[in-house]
């Protein structure tokens, strides 16, 4: 059967193999009254056919003096399997164990879906030539929430979305298709166990969602999704009570407006036993929300939270509130402190099923920002962490930018909030504050592209996602070289230059775009390409105000006090451009262009050395792709040396734009005479 798509790391047919030892894939004992496992079985018999072309045959009592695999609820297994650790509802364990004469590799679990998760470790550990005769693992992913937020539009649309069309809705309707099914185990295969189907901003269509026109086509999905151990959300508009209830208010302290909820959650229930929750964008960016009716946030999440809770669902709430329709002369007011104020002080107040969802920066995905002090700040409240899959500001699957360096420094970043040791990894598993409810939410970078992301090598940024919400403290090295070994192969240069470029490419983007926390120099709108006053004048909130002499926002205890935001040592650190972090220097100051940096040379200097570079780094990426042409298919390799061309010819007029720009304001020429146009 031929696909019209590719299946990423899961495309266990394609020549890269690594192992020949096809041991465990012969004999298959499932564990399996039910046909609950019935996923499980699937997965393998696939795997088995296509990586080693061997029909599996499967049983459901154990072998005498055989070598096979076992698989089964760990309540299920035909004897009493000894672990030394604790496992935990999602997690499961691996174990090569003896019995009645035989060699028996166990995989088990305490729940269905635990052991699909185990049933992909197995794969993964197969397919990169692992010995498993001794193996003895317990995996248990740290954070409990570890979800998609899709922006998909009930039209196909995807907003943001840089990998094609939506693969759950077309004109206005609910797809179901075998994609569906490839997108839960490829979903499955990195640990994600939920996703929200539709956009934040619920628009047209999309409001009835939750009706009884959409209800049914919901349930299938989420019944294919549940499959694979993956809960489906949905977004809501806290408005739904006025659009669908035909009531004349959304007052979250209304009765009538509680009572809808309440029902409006029963009702979904009824059709989706196993539904997530919501995910609520209000009071953000035109989106209704309670402070249109004078009520708070927690108040407004409440409502909804409550009505959810007899069903065991969550509320998610964003934290995105800020007024979005600021005067640019206005210098007093910062966006960067907006979440803080607004959801400091109601710390406590949130149900015990409603999460908060916050931003990793306090503006908006940019490629460098400081961490929101709302993480650290909010210590009663459940929190999930949100970042950005898709590629918005980091160049739209275009441009190679792999985020998990960004997302492994928000992960380690120690927010002191009880001292040394409270970083934000240790907050979302719920260490720091107990709060148990919490995780890690990203805004997907997946489509019906051939390749789901675009870029094929952002795909690895889908990976990477699932492999830290299971296991924050994994590194990056280890992560990436898995991907790399299952996607493309495990040949020395393959490892080498793919590392090294995917390593290296949030610096360099970071460099040629919009060096030390400057960010929003994009064309206003799609946000792609350079505009270095595209949002200078708008009503956003998000200024650098360069002039001739100086640029930067000052938000010390001198300027807007937004440092004060954070705990000690942080806000001393960021308070004084000495002991500032270079590469945040200008979120937090505003300094004059003859700055002088650590290294001797001026800001501006710096400005221009790191555009150029930036693009060095690309062009050094382009040598280093097409090194690679022995050892990749002709498809995959045309698609990236095409995705890396175009990235080089952006990333150079992105250099040249900003630094065109800041010769024009200050009038100082480059000190190397380089070309910058006058
Ligand atoms: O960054 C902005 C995006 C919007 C998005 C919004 C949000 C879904 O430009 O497209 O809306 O953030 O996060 O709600």
């Amino acid at each position: 059967m031929s696909r019209e798509y590719e299946m990423a790391w899961l495309e266990y047919r394609n020549a890269y193999r690594i192992s020949q030892n096809d041991d465990w894939f012969h004999s298959i004992v499932l564990c399996d009254e039910n046909e609950e496992l019935r996923v499980v079985r699937e997965e393998l018999k696939i795997f088995a056919e296509e990586f080693f072309q061997i029909k599996p045959r499967f049983y459901n009592k154990p072998l005498k003096k055989r070598k096979y695999l076992l698989v089964g609820r760990i309540d299920a297994l035909p004897f009493e399997l000894k672990i030394d650790q604790d496992v935990h509802q999602e997690g499961f364990i691996l174990k090569s164990v003896r019995f009645k004469e035989s060699s028996i590799l166990v995989l088990a679990g305490p729940s269905n879906s635990s052991i699909i998760y185990g049933v992909y470790e197995l794969i993964k550990r197969t397919i990169l030539g692992e010995d498993l005769n001794q193996v003895n693992l317990v995996s248990n992913p740290k954070l409990r929430l570890r979800m998609l937020n899709h922006w998909d539009n009930l039209d196909g649309t995807i907003e943001r979305g840089y990998a094609g069309n939506s693969i759950f809705f077309k004109d206005d309707s609910i797809v179901v298709s075998n994609r569906t099914k490839d997108y839960a185990r490829l979903l499955a295969s990195t640990g994600i166990n939920g996703i929200v189907l539709n956009n934040v901003n619920v628009r047209k269509a999309a409001l009835k969602l939750i009706e009884k026109d959409y209800l049914p086509k919901v349930a299938k999905l989420a019944h294919i999704f549940n499959d694979y151990g993956i809960k489906i959300f949905l977004s809501v508009s806290f408005a739904s009570p006025i659009h669908l209830g035909g009531l004349n208010t959304a007052d979250p302290l209304s009765s009538l407006v509680a009572k809808w909820w309440r029902e409006k959650a029963k009702e979904i229930y009824s059709y989706i036993p196993n539904f997530g929750g919501f995910l609520v964008k209000a009071d953000s960016e035109f989106n209704p929300g309670p402070h249109v009716y004078g009520r708070n946030q927690a108040q407004g999440a409440n409502v909804i939270a409550k009505a959810l809770e007899p069903f065991d669902g969550y509320l998610i709430w964003r934290a995105f509130v800020y007024n979005c329709m600021q005067d640019w002369r206005d210098q007093e007011t910062d966006r960067a402190k907006a979440a803080y104020e607004i959801f400091k002080p109601l710390d406590g107040e949130f149900a015990e099923n409603a999460i908060v969802q916050i931003k990793y920066g306090p503006m908006d995905f940019q490629i460098r920002e400081p961490v929101s002090p709302l993480f650290g700040g909010l210590e009663k409240t459940n929190q999930i962490l949100e970042l950005q899959i898709t590629q918005e500001y980091t160049g739209q699957q275009i441009h190679l930018c792999y985020l998990g360096t960004l997302w492994k420094e928000i992960l380690d970043f120690d927010t002191y909030a009880k001292g040394e040791g409270s970083q934000i990894k240790r907050i979302i598993d719920g260490t720091v504050f107990g709060m148990k409810n919490c995780g890690m939410a990203g805004v997907a970078n997946t489509g019906d592209s051939v390749n789901w992301t675009g870029h094929d090598l952002a795909q690895a940024n889908l990976w990477t996602f699932g492999k830290l919400a299971w296991n924050p403290d994994d590194s990056l090295q280890h992560i990436l070289e898995e991907w790399i070994k299952l996607t493309f192969g495990s040949e020395k240069t393959l490892l080498k230059n793919l590392s090294h470029m995917l390593m290296n490419s949030r610096k360099a983007y970071e460099e040629y775009t919009t060096p030390y926390g400057l960010g929003w120099m994009v064309n206003p709108g799609h946000h792609y390409g350079p505009n270095p006053e595209g949002y200078e004048y708008s009503h956003w909130g998000t200024y650098h105000r360069a002039n001739w002499e100086a640029i930067g926002v000052d938000r010390t205890s001198k300027g807007t006090k937004f440092t004060q935001q954070y705990h000690s040592p942080w806000r001393k650190v960021y308070d004084d451009p000495n002991s500032c972090p270079e590469e945040l220097l200008l979120f937090f100051h505003r300094l004059r262009y003859d700055y002088k940096m650590k290294n001797g040379k001026t800001l501006l200097q710096n400005i221009y050395d790191l555009h150029f570079k930036g693009v060095e780094k690309i062009e050094e990426f382009v040598k280093l792709w097409n090194e690679l042409s022995p050892f990749i298919d002709e498809k995959r390799f045309t698609r990236v040396k095409d995705k890396l061309q175009t990235q080089l010819e952006n990333a150079k007029e992105w250099r040249d734009a900003v630094n065109t720009y800041f010769y024009r304001k200050t009038g100082i020429p480059d000190e190397r005479g380089r070309v910058i146009y006058p």
